[in-house]
Parts: C-alpha cells; structure tokens; sequence
C-alpha cells in the first residue's frame, strides 16, 4: 500500500473502533437502566446520587452538545434541556425535583442523540482540527458515558431491594512473593503528550523526581483492614488526621460503608445480596480519613500520586513509563478486574499478569486507590475543551484516586487516568494501599 492508503485504512480502523466504543458504552446504560422499573429510575436512592434517569440523559445530552453540535455543526437535538442536565447548575440532592425527561422520553432522546452522531463519525476526516484528531471528541464522550456508568453502578449499591444485576465471581487470588517492593529513586515521566484519548488533566507528559519509597504490592485487604478495627482503630484519635477524627466523630464511622457487625464477624450488603465478608479482597467503600488512619495504625502512609504512577507505569530496563503497569497492551481479562466483569474486587494475587515490572499487583481495576495527593494540574496544563472537567476542581477539597475499580471501564483504565474525590467519599468503589519511606540503611 502506498502512505496515503496506509493512512486511509488506519483513520478507517480508528472510525470503527470509535463505533465499537460508543456501542459498547451504550450497551452497558441500557443494562443498568433497563435493570430497574421506571419507579426506581427517577426515585433518588441517595443524596450523594442523581436519579439514575438524570445521569442517562445528561450522557446525551454532554453527547449532544460535543458530537452533533460541536464537531457535526448541526442544528440541536433539543434545545431545552441543556440546563438540567448542567451538573453545574444543580447538585446531586435537587436533580429529582427538576422537570426532568421521563424515563420513555429521555430514552428516546438518547436514541436520537446517538443517531445523528453516528452520520457525524461517518463524515469526521478524525484528524485536523483538534477536537477531531486521533477521534478525541469521540473518545472523550466514551470516556464520559462510560464514567457515568460507573457512577450508576455505585447507585445500584446504594439502592435497596432484590438484586437485580448479576455477574460472575472473579478469578481466585494467590500467594504474592512479597508484601512490599522498593522502587529505588529516579526521576520519570509522568502523564502522557501522546495517548490521542488522555484527557486535559494527564497532559503534558514531564519528568517527576521520586525519591525511593517502599510500595505494597497489593492493595490493603478485608482481614487486614478487620485487625484495624478490632485494634480499637476507629476509637483511637492518635491514627487519625485533626479532620478525619472531627468527621469520623460526626458521621459515627465504625467500618466501611456496607458492612454489618454479625455474632461471629462482618457481614456487608453488595448489589442486594447479604454475605460474608471475603478476608483476602480488597478492602472497598473506606473514605481517604479512613484509609489515612489505617495506614498510620499500621506504621506507614498512603502513597502520593507521583509515586502511585511510578509504580504503576515506569519500566527500570528502559527508562520509559508504559501506558498500563504490563506494558501498552490494552487490557485483557488476565490483566485486570475492569469493566464491571465481575461486581465485587478480586482476591489479592488474582492477576500476575497485570503485575507491574517491580511486582507490584493490582494497580489497575478492583478498587479505585486513595492517595496522599491534591488534585492541580500539571506543569503546562491547558484546559481542554472545556474548564469544567478538570480545571473548575483544581485546589479544591479533593484527593486523588487512581488505578480504577472493578467498576471501571477498559477505556477510563489507562495508568495515567486521573479521578479524585471529597475525602469524606465512600460510596465510590475505592479502597486503597500503603506505603512508606526508604531508610538510609535499606538504601544501603
Ligand atoms: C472524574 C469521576 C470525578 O463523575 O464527577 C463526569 C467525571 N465529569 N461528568 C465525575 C465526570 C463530568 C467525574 N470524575
Ligand atoms: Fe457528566
């Protein structure tokens, strides 16, 4: 083939991929809102969440505003609405009282969204302007539904009844050849200039110093963070910051969201279904205070968000940062519990195929990890396209989740993708691991 046919046919690929992506994220909508009866789909079943028919419109409608009229430049679907689904001008506990789209309309109005788009993919050159380069705008919009998929799952924990998503158990865990791994110092690069679907907050790519630091090579499991309760942990101020102990004084914290003290130990509530607690999961619904005082309980700290990256991505052999902590191969079921394939973390050990080069396990999906980090952007941060995805929470009252949950989707999985919280959260599917410093006589 000659260069230009050779660029054809990979704009013809990446089009086909794009309509994959977009099929594939809808298919997921559909099955958690087709999972509940019109009842359940505009009842608020938290204060924390939004009626699972707002979150299913408002992806049309961000869908709407970037693809049919942005990138399509055509006329709008519906102009009316655009306000209520505007995650800025209403908060999560008022969107039940809007005039909102019943569940028939707003399904019809996604339909119709998707449609044009559609036509607007098959007319995109994907490359030139920079919304359509590399398919951005596409992939954002992914990313977008896909990110509120997620959020939606997080609403089906919270709902009451009969369980009514299904999916099979995850993979067994195994014995892990060490607790912890040194990742000796060096300077890597952190965030990414050349992943054509990396949004604004991992742009630019640029060279971070981190000193060495000991990582836990999996994340903090159920038993482990049961010792920390029965140690008297959540009774003792010493473990916790001045804010974590006001809050977990305020909310009466006492374990992990979903978790019920029975006679002979825990139980906890997952997608409606009562059971035992797994001891060698990952420890899941704990808020940053919660996971900073375990890990002061237990000698060490949380990572930073530099060194969570480091470990998850930099490969000492050739001084690169890969794209997934197993190199730039996309994710596979053997590497990583992702994409809400099972509905609850994996056993520790369940993935030695999505190990890092260091031998750290599990970065990527099971549980979303808290971090020691603020949310900024990085040096050279450009808004883009628009201040409200990441710049608007810039210096806010947030702290930094990386890596994805079992909830996650392949698409949001990539080591450099950035998502932060209130540090109060615990309804978001994240748990966490430790870390400490090098002694002088461990760097010997
Ligand atoms: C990156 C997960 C914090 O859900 O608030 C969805 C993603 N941005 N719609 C969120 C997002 C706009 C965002 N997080
Ligand atoms: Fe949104």
């Amino acid at each position: 083939m000659t260069t230009a046919n050779t660029e054809t046919a990979g704009i013809e690929q990446l089009r086909t991929r794009v309509a994959e992506q977009l099929e594939r994220a809808r298919a997921r909508s559909i099955a958690l809102t087709d999972a509940v009866d019109d009842d359940d789909l505009v009842r608020q079943h938290s204060k924390l969440m939004s009626p699972l028919v707002w979150d299913l419109a408002h992806v049309g409608n961000q869908e709407e505003l970037w693809l049919v009229r942005d990138v399509g430049g055509r006329e709008p679907v519906r102009c009316d609405i655009d306000n209520l689904y505007d995650a800025f001008q209403h908060a999560r506990a008022d969107r039940p009282a809007l005039p909102l789209l019943p569940p028939a309309e707003a399904r019809r109005y996604v339909r119709e969204v998707r449609d044009k788009v559609l036509d607007v993919l098959e007319r995109s050159p994907l490359e030139g302007r920079r919304l359509e380069a590399g398919g951005f705008a596409f992939g954002m919009i992914v990313q977008h539904e896909q990110q509120h998929d997620e959020t939606m799952l997080a609403t089906h924990q919270l709902r009451a009844g009969a369980p009514v998503l299904h999916a099979p158990p995850p993979p067994p865990g195994r014995p892990l050849p060490a607790a912890e791994v040194l990742i000796p110092a060096a300077s890597f690069a952190m965030g990414t200039s050349i992943d054509a679907w990396a949004l604004d907050n991992e742009r630019p790519a640029h060279e971070v110093f981190v000193d060495a630091f000991f990582i836990d090579t999996a994340p903090v499991t159920n038993a482990a963070y049961a010792a920390f309760i029965e140690a008297g942990g959540y009774d003792d101020p010493r473990w916790w910051s001045e804010r974590g102990w006001a809050y977990r004084q305020h909310a009466n914290l006492s374990a992990p969201r979903f978790w019920l003290r029975a006679a002979d130990g825990w139980l906890r509530r997952r997608f409606g279904v009562v059971e035992p607690i797994p001891p060698d999961e990952p420890v899941v619904h704990v808020c940053f205070h919660e996971a900073q005082a375990y890990a002061a309980w237990a000698g060490r700290r949380l990572p930073t968000e530099p060194e969570w990256e480091k470990a998850a991505r930099f490969d000492p052999a050739t001084g690169r940062s890969r794209r997934y902590p197993w190199g730039d191969e996309d994710p596979g079921p053997e590497h990583a519990n992702l994409g809400q394939r099972h509905l609850s973390p994996a056993p520790v050990g369940a993935y030695p195929a999505g190990a890092s080069p260091a031998g750290v396990h599990q970065l990527v999906g099971d549980v979303w990890e808290w971090l020691d980090s603020d949310f900024h952007g990085y040096p050279g941060f450009e808004p883009f396209p628009y201040r409200e995805y990441s710049e608007a929470f810039f210096g806010g009252d947030y702290k930094m989740l990386r890596g994805g949950s079992f909830g996650t989707d392949p698409v949001a999985g990539r080591a450099t993708f950035r998502n932060w919280d209130h540090p109060i959260r615990r309804q978001i599917f994240a748990g966490f691991r430790c870390a400490r410093d090098a002694s002088p006589e461990e760097l010997a």
